[in-house]
């Protein structure tokens, strides 16, 4: 009895499977022929070999029983991205932080920080002493002008502006 379900549960199992993987194409399906339905249950059975299982969906593929996706990976999708400066930042005791304060990219983004504020500030990367290191550093930002840098390895980027040092972001790039 137990040996009898088992030989049942391997066909019903193999055409689960080919149901999450493909789309059936019902809406101008060809009937599954009668000879598939028993080379699914002769292959969970063991009495056909693997090929002939695997030629059988062959033929459903070729005659278009299963249609087949195209599968095409999306190309990754660089978003260059800014961050704002935000009028007040130069307060220290303002909530005038970098927005967005931790920003979260990936390997090949272009950020750019743009100065809303009414004062000058700079970009400094920081090291993790807490000082200036040169890997991305900007002149004085007035207002309205920009900064860019490209992250070209992954990591997580501390900030800076000399001017305001308490004014720390971080850029995280995956
Ligand atoms: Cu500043």
């Amino acid at each position: 009895m137990e040996n009898k379900s088992r030989k049942l549960v391997v066909p019903v199992s193999v055409l689960t499977i080919l149901l999450i993987s493909f789309s059936i194409n019902f809406a101008n399906a060809e009937p599954v022929p009668e000879w598939v339905k028993n080379t699914a249950l002769w292959y969970g059975e063991g009495i056909i070999s693997e090929e002939e299982f695997l030629n059988m969906i062959k033929f459903l593929i070729e005659n278009k029983v299963i249609v087949l996706d195209s599968i095409t990976e999306p190309a990754p999708q660089i978003v260059n991205t800014q961050v704002i400066i935000p009028n007040g930042n130069f307060d220290v005791t303002g909530a005038g932080f970098y927005s967005p304060l931790n920003l979260e990219i990936e390997v090949g983004t272009t950020v750019t920080w743009v100065n809303d504020d009414s004062v000058p500030h700079n970009i400094q990367s920081m090291g993790d002493s807490g000082k200036v290191t040169q890997l991305f550093n900007s002149p004085p930002l007035n207002t309205g002008d920009r900064f860019e840098f490209t992250f070209e390895k992954s990591g997580v980027y501390n900030y800076f502006c000399s001017f305001h040092p308490w004014r720390v972001g971080v850029v995280t790039v995956s």
